[in-house]
């Protein structure tokens, strides 16, 4: 190809600094080294994740960082030593890596990796690949798909299918495997059983697809925001509920609703009052509750641990408990046989030029999934 081998000047949305709108500039991206493979990205959601670092909410992270996780492009150039992928193959960057060595990669029950930015934030560092204005740029979670082009480490991306859409697959890079997982995977969701799903955004709403195809005979949505729920009623749920609606807390009115508990709970939206809460609403002696919104770093959960002790089972789940390497595949072949709902998630498309007004639909409550195309 024309551009192996040679710096690619492209456009990317760069957040100089916390609280400030991004700025369309243009970036300098250099060829991939050996075990790094350089990426057309061609579209990517924007996720809440994103809109936590846009407000400093997250520990560690640094600026001016390019942001994005959440994206599926195609294979420009590989660096050496790369095997398994070639100029135009599609390609999801998976934001939480899979190296398979790692004590937690050789554990079938984990899906964290000790080469992720979660577990060695430090690893960023030595590896910042965006220059702008003659400044080094940060990168989100070692992918930032927010640009045009972008440098994967060999165990950052998924390889999929050559027929997959683009800006629909990219959504299974972060909310729909997120979501669908954490039903699937981490609570391993059982046919006939009760669901309280908190937090109806692009996570939230596939936790509700996942809870539906694992057969739950009740999936009870829960919002603040009354405009998610005909969506969430079209994805499987089977009750919505406000909780500005109710005099009493909302987990007394689920308990109320389902016999002393729901059998799994879902916390989709970052809140530790929320997380205690849907904690609450899951049933004693059986009940689980998974927690997948992010909370500022600042805050910190605190409830009685009697609510264990009498038998509930707190779990997190990060990327829906996927190995991405060989799950995203999956997912995508999943996806184009018509396993699961997904497209129902993509309410709006901008070009990245616009990313500032998906950002602003976001804040608002008026999108689930903004796909941004370059
Ligand atoms: P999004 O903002 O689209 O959805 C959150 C939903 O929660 C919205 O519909 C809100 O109206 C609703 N909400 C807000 N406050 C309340 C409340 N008090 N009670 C009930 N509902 C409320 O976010 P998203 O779906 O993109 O992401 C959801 C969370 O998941 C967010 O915290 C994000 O950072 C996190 C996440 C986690 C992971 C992971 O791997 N665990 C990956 N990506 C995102
Ligand atoms: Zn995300
Ligand atoms: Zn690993």
């Amino acid at each position: 190809m024309e551009t192996t081998g040679k710096v690619i000047k492209c456009k990317a949305a760069v957040l100089w600094e916390a609280g400030k709108p991004f700025s369309i500039e243009e970036v300098e991206v250099p060829p991939p080294r050996a075990h790094e493979i350089r990426v057309k990205i061609v579209a990517t959601g924007i996720c809440r994740s994103d809109e936590h670092i846009v407000h400093g909410l997250l520990s560690r992270i640094k600026y001016p960082i390019i942001l994005g996780h959440e994206g599926a492009g195609i294979v420009e150039s590989v660096g050496e030593e790369v095997t398994g992928v070639k100029p135009g193959d599609k390609v999801i960057p998976l934001f939480l890596p899979q190296c398979g060595k790692c004590v937690c990669c050789r554990n079938p029950e984990s899906n964290l990796c000790l080469k992720s930015t979660i577990s060695a934030p430090q690893a960023e560092d030595e590896k910042i690949k965006f220059t702008c204005k003659g400044k080094l740029i940060n990168r989100m979670a070692q992918i930032s798909t927010f640009s045009e082009y972008t440098i994967l480490d060999e165990i950052a991306f998924a390889k999929i299918d050559d027929n997959a859409p683009l800006d629909r697959v990219c959504l299974i890079g972060c909310g729909f495997s997120t979501g669908y997982g954490s039903a699937v995977n981490t609570a391993k969701v059982q046919p006939g059983s009760t669901c309280a799903v908190f937090g109806l955004g692009g996570v939230g709403l596939s936790v509700v697809i996942g809870c539906k195809v694992a057969g739950a005979s009740r999936i009870i949505a829960v919002d603040i925001n009354k405009t998610k729920f005909a969506k969430a009623k079209e994805l499987g749920a089977t009750d919505c509920l406000n909780p500005q609606d109710y005099d009493k807390p909302i987990q007394k009115v689920l308990k109320d609703m389902t016999n002393g508990g729901v059998h799994y709970s879902f916390e989709c939206i970052g809140h530790v009052d929320s997380m205690v809460d849907a904690l609450e609403s899951s049933h004693p002696g059986f009940g689980t509750c998974v927690i997948i919104g992010v909370a500022p770093y600042t805050d910190k959960i605190s409830f009685d641990p009697m609510l264990l002790l009498t038998g509930r089972t707190l779990k997190g789940s990060h990327f829906g408990g996927l190995k991405g390497k060989i799950s995203v595949p999956k997912m995508v072949s999943d996806y184009m046989a018509k396993k699961f709902k997904l497209d129902e998630l993509v309410t709006h498309t901008l070009p990245i030029n616009k990313i500032n007004e998906g950002f602003e639909l976001l804040r608002a409550g008026e999108s689930i999934r903004t796909i941004l195309k370059f």
